[in-house]
């Protein structure tokens, strides 16, 4: 099943939705209610139940909402409705992300490096690359603008799976959006925490897939498209790039261990597990260009470029 945090009127009440079967149901309706992800999530693992079974229980008498569907992955209200407003899946208190899990990125950050050394070494050693992300308040929610820095150019988005922990292991998968500047991590790699940490930095949704909807997170196909939006407000195809998480060096539960290695991170900590794509060196995003990221069995990921 998916789960989304939204707002569903002007009430501005936020409440947890779960699909099933293309069906959409209110979790804050019923004698267990439930109005964000983690403490849905939470309650399933202190009562060692799976996360489905508890929304099964509680939307089995209930009427799916009228007026929502599911358009490919994304969902959408009523013609003309500005609701549901779709926020971030989880209000994730840590994200960390993990880099150079693809060859890919490690080719290209070599090739924008002055020490290629460095990426070559940490992509062949046991210990990956981890590095904080952002708390809660820096999360951008589907549909908002995530930021390029104004000392910066030359930016990137970067596609990523992403799974959230409770109680230290991973109960779902979400997509990110590591927005990244190159020239910033291409002048030192010490500067990474100002590469990879500003405003609007990072974005994450639209759903939390719960294990059962994604039986092998080291075999989805990540998509990612970016339309720029010329004078005439047509949107153009300027990047289309495709990864598969079975590329990634280090799977998922992998990088998890390492992460909480001497360091416990709080319930509902989301985790960025690297780039597969990365869009040709002369490409750099622009404001107003429209990024999608696709991930198989989870959802798409859309937001537009602001200068920060
Ligand atoms: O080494 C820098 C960060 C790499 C990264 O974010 C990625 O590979 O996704
Ligand atoms: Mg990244």
């Amino acid at each position: 099943m998916r789960y989304y945090q939204v707002i569903l009127d002007d009430s501005g009440r936020k409440t947890v939705l779960v699909e099933s079967n293309g069906r959409f149901y209110d979790l804050s309706n019923g004698s267990n209610s439930f109005t964000n992800t983690i403490d849905l999530f939470k309650c399933a693992n202190d009562s060692e139940k799976h996360v489905d079974e508890i929304s099964s229980d509680i939307i089995k008498n209930q009427k799916p909402i009228d007026g929502i569907q599911i358009e490919g992955l994304t969902i959408k209200g009523l013609v003309h409705s500005d609701f549901p407003e779709i926020l971030s899946p989880v209000d994730a208190p840590e994200v960390w992300a993990f880099g150079v899990t693809y060859m890919d990125s490690m080719k290209e950050r070599q090739a924008e490096s002055g020490v290629p050394d460095v990426y070559a070494k940490v992509y062949n050693a046991d210990r990956p690359e981890a590095f904080f992300k952002g708390t809660k308040d820096r999360i951008q929610n589907p549909g908002d603008l995530v930021g390029i820095r104004g000392d910066s150019n030359w930016n990137v988005p970067e596609p990523e799976l992403a799974f959230m922990l409770i109680d230290g292991k991973i109960v779902g998968y979400t997509v990110g959006n590591d927005m990244s500047s190159r020239t910033i991590e291409g002048e030192n790699p010490l500067y990474l925490p100002q590469a990879k940490i500003y405003d609007k930095s990072l974005a994450l949704g639209p759903c939390i897939s719960s294990t059962n909807s994604v039986p092998d997170p080291q075999n989805l196909l990540v998509n990612m498209t970016i339309y720029r939006v010329d004078d005439k407000t047509r949107r153009n195809l300027i990047f289309k790039g495709t990864a598969n998480t079975s590329q990634m060096k280090r799977n998922c539960e992998y990088l998890a261990d390492w992460l909480q290695r001497h360091n416990h991170v709080p319930d509902g900590t989301v985790v960025l597990t690297g780039t597969g794509i990365i869009p040709p060196p002369e490409f750099t995003l622009q404001k107003d260009d429209i990024i999608n990221i696709e991930i198989q069995n989870i959802g798409k990921l859309t937001n537009s470029v602001t200068i920060v």
